[in-house]
């Protein structure tokens, strides 16, 4: 359908500008992808299948970046200007940004290929949400918060009321189901993204807008966009200082299905107070893959001297709160990027735009302005190319490499089963007294090592997982015994009266630690299993088809990269120190009271998080393992059982692999085809 390409700027071209970093990755990609072309013409129908698959692996990637911070920074602003599509997701109005709407951005498709999809929450994520009011009621319910809890309680039940009048009967059907449309426009995404509460009065507006808002949980939208050089998602979330807290876990799971982060913060905030709850967040993902861009830089009057300022309050935040301290800092004006979208060179005003330029000069942004036309400057004042230019150096050494090497390798083995098969093909050709080949043997050998490597990896991760559990068991045991020690002591010295307030931080680095060093080791031993089979593949092949040691190795495959444990940010009672704490600690008379309340209320409120990091994020680490060495291994069976096939077969037919014809010719191309992958994969 039409509708998606109505609402594109007209000036999209400009969406090419910054990615200049990502050359070096696209041409590596490139000289795979036409060594995989070659491969698949050098080798028979099923090598010439895998080749494909492969190809399509690495065409088809996808980098997602996930946009956090905090309400109205311009997160959703940025993210349509990234996009190309100024009003694509809702912003500006009250209805605020509620669901991670992830954008998926393809220059390989075709802008009939556009669609949208809409999951809702399931029954049980719903009922916890209404039942307990989602954290926050948990946290108020801990903390004895009582009328807290009441008035959380209420609105929940408001809320229910409410989405029960919008959608009516079918209200209870429609939880866990996703709605799927072939094409998107503004008006389909609103009805599902924005939740407001501006729009009851008007039965018309409640139709359309945000009918389905309450219950949707994440929303995707595929679009063709010829512009960018490579696959790219860019997930919009909803700011993090958000009333019910349930959006934080969801902001979590966000965070965690992208390797990179772009952090939004609006510069007139910027200065004054960068939200702790989002320095949580970011505290736990890696420096490198953090970029913080400060919005809306169009609204400061002297950008000159207050953009330094900002960016030495903001290192020094992160500095003091044990935050990414190497994080990327860039400024950026989604405003001016809309009005370099649309055109619209007059909505920003001379004042600004010559502040900005000098500023632009100053910091070496912009070096010729009379150079650029005047739709590029402002794109370039605003900063979106400069993101763009960050993002294309992570994905460049971080997904992106990580994916040219994993497909480098498997075209490696591709390669060396078609090289394995020369020698049986040419031993054929001179020397009819080829040992035969059992296939029975070989089933029974490959069934062997799959079990045992399974086994092994199986082993290797109940052990460290074990050791994790006890790590994790002993730094929270201790954080609880220290805090209830500071506390007894805090009663000894001032008494009752005076607040006592203890910071978890320790607690986040203690665990952090656990996790990092399960990682470390987890990825160590991943690694040499994954290294040993590889090395019994290769004795597999030698022991069937007698091929020469120099020219002959299987490649391990690198294990997945360790995700950040951005669970450790989830806010928890401890981080309130406004309010509820004083009142939650003017409730408690006695000493004994006291501590066992609080060693409780912090037990329960820090479980989750123990058990979320040896459960749900350990068992994400064993799970990618063991799907790396089953990938793995069902190459490798693949190649070695046709392998065995043609070389038990007629001579005809194993001469069919490399036809006899060209065999000289396509040997010396396997030959340059496997020096690329070597280059490539190095
Ligand atoms: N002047 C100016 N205004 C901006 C800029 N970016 C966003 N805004 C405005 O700031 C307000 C909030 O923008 P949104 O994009 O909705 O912000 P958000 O971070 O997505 O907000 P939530 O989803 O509610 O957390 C809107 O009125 C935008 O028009 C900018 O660069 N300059
Ligand atoms: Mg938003």
């Amino acid at each position: 359908m039409e509708q998606g390409a109505a609402s594109a700027a007209g000036n999209g071209f400009l969406l090419g500008r910054g990615f200049e970093g990502l050359q070096p990755f696209l041409k590596k990609s490139r000289d795979l992808r036409q060594a995989l072309v070659r491969l698949g013409k050098i080798g028979d129908k099923s090598t010439n299948r895998a080749a494909r698959r492969l190809h399509h692996q690495l065409k088809h990637a996808e980098p997602s970046i996930t946009m956090i911070g905090q309400v109205k920074a311009g997160k959703t602003s940025l993210v349509n200007a990234m996009v190309g599509f100024p009003d694509l997701l809702p912003a500006d109005v009250n209805p605020w940004t509620s669901v991670v709407t992830s954008l998926h951005l393809n220059p390989h498709v075709t802008p009939e290929d556009n669609r949208a999809s809409f999951r809702f929450f399931d029954m049980e994520e719903w009922g916890r949400l209404l039942d307990r009011g989602g954290r926050i009621g948990e946290l108020a319910s801990r903390a004895g918060a009582e009328d807290e809890l009441e008035k959380v309680r209420a609105q929940v039940i408001e809320m229910r009321e409410k989405s029960r009048e919008r959608l009516g009967d079918k209200f209870e059907l429609l939880l866990g189901q996703q709605h799927d449309y072939g094409y998107f426009d503004n008006e389909l995404i609103e009805r599902y993204v924005c939740l407001g509460d501006d729009f009851e009065d008007d039965f018309e507006t409640s139709q359309a807008q945000g009918r389905f808002a309450d219950i949707t949980k994440s929303a995707e939208v595929f679009m063709h966009r010829p512009e960018l050089p490579m696959p790219l998602c860019i997930r919009d979330t909803p700011g993090v200082n958000d009333t019910f807290m349930i959006r934080e876990q969801i902001t979590i799971r966000a965070i965690r299905e992208s390797r990179i982060c772009v952090v939004v913060l609006a510069a007139h905030q910027a200065l004054s107070s960068v939200d702790m709850a989002l320095i949580r967040l970011i505290a736990n993902v890696k420096s490198r893959e953090v970029i913080i861009a400060v919005n809306r830089c169009d609204e400061l009057s002297d950008p000159i001297n207050q953009i330094p300022e900002i960016r030495d309050s903001i290192r020094k935040t992160l500095e003091e709160h044990d935050g990414p301290k190497e994080a990327q800092i860039i400024f950026s004006s989604a405003y001016c990027a809309t009005a370099a979208l649309n055109g619209m060179l007059d909505a920003v005003d001379e004042d600004t735009m010559t502040a900005l330029t000098n500023w632009a000069i100053e910091e070496g942004r912009v070096t010729d302005p009379g150079a650029l036309s005047p739709e590029e400057l402002l794109w370039d004042l605003s900063g979106v190319p400069a993101i763009y230019a960050a993002l294309a150096e992570r994905i460049a050494e971080g997904t992106g490499q990580d994916l040219l090497d994993r497909v480098a390798k498997s075209a490696m083995n591709l390669a060396n089963g078609l090289n394995a098969t020369h020698q049986v093909v040419s031993r054929r050709e001179s020397d009819a007294a080829l040992p035969p080949l059992e296939k029975g043997q070989l089933e029974n050998e490959l069934t062997r090592i799959e079990r045992e490597a399974d086994a092994a990896m199986i082993e290797v991760f109940d052990k460290v997982i074990e050791d994790f559990h006890k790590r994790l068991e002993r730094s929270h045991r201790g954080f609880l015994e220290r805090a209830t020690g500071s506390l007894l002591q805090h009663l000894e010295d001032h008494g009752e009266d005076e607040v006592w307030q203890y910071d978890p931080s320790g607690l986040r680095i203690l665990m952090r630690t656990a996790y990092q060093v399960f990682g470390r080791n987890a990825q160590s031993k991943t690694k040499s299993i994954l290294v040993n089979t590889a090395e019994t593949y290769a004795g597999v092949y030698h022991r069937l088809f007698d091929v020469s040691d120099e020219e002959f190795g299987i490649e391990a495959p690198a294990p997945e990269a360790i995700p950040s444990p951005v669970l450790l940010g989830q806010t928890i009672a401890l981080d309130l120190k406004g309010t509820w704490w004083t009142r939650w600690w003017q409730k408690r008379r006695g000493y004994r009271s006291f501590a066992t309340d609080f060693a409780d209320m912090i037990k329960a409120e820090t479980d989750p998080i123990v058990d979320g990091l040896r459960g749900a994020h350990a068992e994400t680490v064993r799970d990618a393992a063991l799907k790396t060495l089953h990938d793995f291994m069902a190459e490798q069976r693949g190649i070695l059982v046709r392998l065995a096939e043609e070389a038990d077969s007629e001579k005809g037919a194993a001469a069919a692999i490399i036809d006899a014809g060209g065999a000289a010719e396509k040997r010396a191309q396997l030959k340059q085809t496997m020096a690329t992958l070597t280059e490539i994969a190095a």
